[in-house]
């Protein structure tokens, strides 16, 4: 195995043994291979794409791979092989499709279809050319998978730029794969993203494309990515309301409780229904806190509050939960033995030996066996008590813009500082807290995603009114503080988004990170720190095309980056 997909990677190099995630060898090889095939699927995809055939099964099935195979997310070995299986069926009835449209593919050696072929996807006509392996492959039985799976990995691109590149654009889509997933739960869809995504897909197998290529396709993933989170506020937005400001309590109720982490708030909505009048109270962990902000869940008594912090304290916290656990996507840590029988999965996590819900084909899913179960547990044991207060995202800080601009010109803010992104266990994250903590009273911070754990316990106060830290919601809603960028930058009239008193020190964990960053890249945002460490993907030649052409940064340490952003 070899990943460096996350900001955990062994030694800032990559996990080649076991992942820092838990991520088994095995696991890792299997990962390598859905998304080689997803790429085979996405060159006949893109081809019948141009064809004006489209198949939303198979966009939903290159969607859910992506995802699949996202940090911290799926640790099932038999499930993703199964995928890889499927895949393999998708990619092949998509060729004979192809065929059946009257393009000729009469295998990979013929050198006039492929010629053919080549001319009409883009890439020219070329003599020998031959077909990407990840389309034509093939694999008789599980052994045959599993010698495969160890030779498409990362490390199969030998030029360090281009595999570095070709991963850069690999996890932004996989961020925005994990986006789309959520929209499409919510009968949200772009067909345009979809496109991007095998157009993206195909060109990390082109050995003809180089460095400048992959860069211009890396920023055009920029622009996708904010659309897949435009997409996903709308589709939310609609949904559930617009987030309003709300206090959410962090205490715990006599009743036994569910608590549901992760993203998805179509699950969330879900569970809340099916809950309703059973005695059990929902409680929300991690990236799930957001919920609580949006006017449709407002209506359940049972939605007790959140439990907790960002995902990497969930072993200690699981376990003191008592009542059992539904992970509806990343992160889940490797649940220990004491609290396993608690730990339910659905989407496209997995973990081997935790029961599995699946949904049907409306999208339904049945928790009663969850429900079952919640049922003989204890209440929660309380960890901590009080409120924290979120709901700004773009709406509700428009609602107060005067506020804000006021504020602003007076001089009574002084600077807003953007930390949003992911938290993670690694100690030097401390950082974030101490940065927080020492801003001096006229900064605000705008957050989104578990990043915000680092610091939203803080008694940081509040200016005229205005809370110092302003929580937006989950890391996708890092597009909210975008629009508020936007918007602040029309009523001071500025011609550059750069020249408003906005800071950008960010912390990245996964991909998602990753497709939030490209975002704020293609909106024009210079100057973006990150942090704890640069990602280990990035080859000192693509790390210094970020730095030369977007001033990214990494961290130092606290004072001194200070002064470096106060200065
Ligand atoms: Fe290592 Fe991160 Fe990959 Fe897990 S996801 S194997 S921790 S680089
Ligand atoms: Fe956190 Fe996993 Fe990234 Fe959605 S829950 S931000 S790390």
């Amino acid at each position: 195995m070899f990943c460096y997909q996350c900001q955990e990677a062994a030694k800032g190099v990559g996990c080649s043994k076991i992942g820092v995630c838990g991520k088994s060898a095995d696991v890792a090889n299997s990962q390598d291979l859905l998304i080689y095939v997803v790429k085979g699927i996405a060159v006949y995809g893109e081809k019948l794409r141009e064809l004006g055939q489209t198949d939303k099964e198979v966009d939903k099935f290159v969607v859910d791979a992506l995802f699949t195979t996202i940090t911290n997310a799926n640790f099932d070995r038999a499930n993703i092989i199964k995928k890889v299986q499927k895949g393999l069926e998708i990619r092949d009835e998509l060729k004979a499709k192809l065929i059946k449209a009257g393009v000729k593919v009469d295998g990979a050696t013929s050198s006039s279809w492929l010629s053919k072929f080549m001319e009409i996807i883009g890439l020219g006509a070329k003599e020998e050319v031959k077909l990407a392996d990840a389309a034509i492959f093939n694999a008789d039985s599980l052994d045959q998978l599993n010698e495969k799976a160890k030779t498409v990995g990362i490390l199969a691109t030998e030029n360090e730029d281009i595999r570095s590149l070709r991963e850069l654009l690999t996890y932004g889509l996989k961020g925005m794969a994990a986006y789309l997933h959520h929209a499409n739960n919510l009968g949200y869809d772009n067909d345009e993203i979809h496109a991007f995504m095998e157009k993206a897909l195909v060109a990390t197998l082109n050995d003809e494309l180089g460095a400048d290529d992959l860069v211009g396709l890396t920023l055009e993933c920029g622009k996708f990515a904010v659309d897949v989170m435009a997409l996903l506020d709308k589709a939310n937005t609609e949904s559930y309301g617009h987030p309003e400001v709300t206090k959410v309590n962090i205490g715990v109720r006599n009743n036994p409780g569910i608590l549901i982490s992760g993203h998805d708030l179509n699950d969330l909505q879900q569970l809340l229904e099916q809950t309703k009048g059973t005695g059990i109270d929902v409680y929300t962990h991690s990236e799930m806190l957001p919920a609580h902000y949006y006017p449709a869940f407002k209506k359940y008594d049972h939605f007790a509050g959140n439990y907790g912090n960002a995902w990497w304290k969930q072993n200690e916290e699981f376990e003191k939960f008592n009542g059992p656990i539904l992970m509806t996507t990343n992160c889940l840590v490797t649940p220990k033995k004491s609290y396993k029988d608690r730990v339910y999965t659905t989407g496209v996590v997995g973990f081997d030996g935790l029961t599995h819900i699946h949904e049907d084909e409306n999208g339904k899913k049945d928790f009663s066996v969850i429900i079952e179960q919640a049922k003989k547990c204890e209440a929660p044991v309380e960890i901590e008590k009080g409120e924290i207060v979120g709901g700004f995202a773009h709406n509700q800080v428009m609602a107060v813009a005067d506020k804000v601009v006021e504020a602003v010109k007076s001089g009574a803010i002084k600077k807003f500082f953007v930390m949003a992104g992911c938290d993670g266990r690694v100690k030097s994250r401390n950082y974030y807290t101490e940065f927080a903590e020492k801003l001096p009273k006229d900064t605000v911070i705008l957050t989104a995603g578990c990043a915000k754990y680092k610091y939203n316990k803080l008694d940081l106060g509040d200016i005229g009114g205005i809370p110092r830290v302003l929580d937006a919601g989950q890391c996708n809603d890092s597009y909210s503080l975008a629009v508020i960028a936007l918007k602040l930058k029309e009523v001071f009239g500025l011609e550059d988004i750069n020249e408003l008193p906005i800071a950008y020190n960010i912390a990245w964990y996964e991909q998602k990170a990753v497709t939030v960053l490209l975002a704020l890249l293609h909106l024009g945002v210079k100057n973006i720190h990150l942090g704890p460490t640069l990602p280990a993907f990035l080859s000192p030649n693509v790390a210094k095309v970020l730095v030369d052409n977007f001033g990214i940064g990494g961290i130092t340490n606290v004072d001194d980056d200070l002064k470096m952003f106060l200065g």
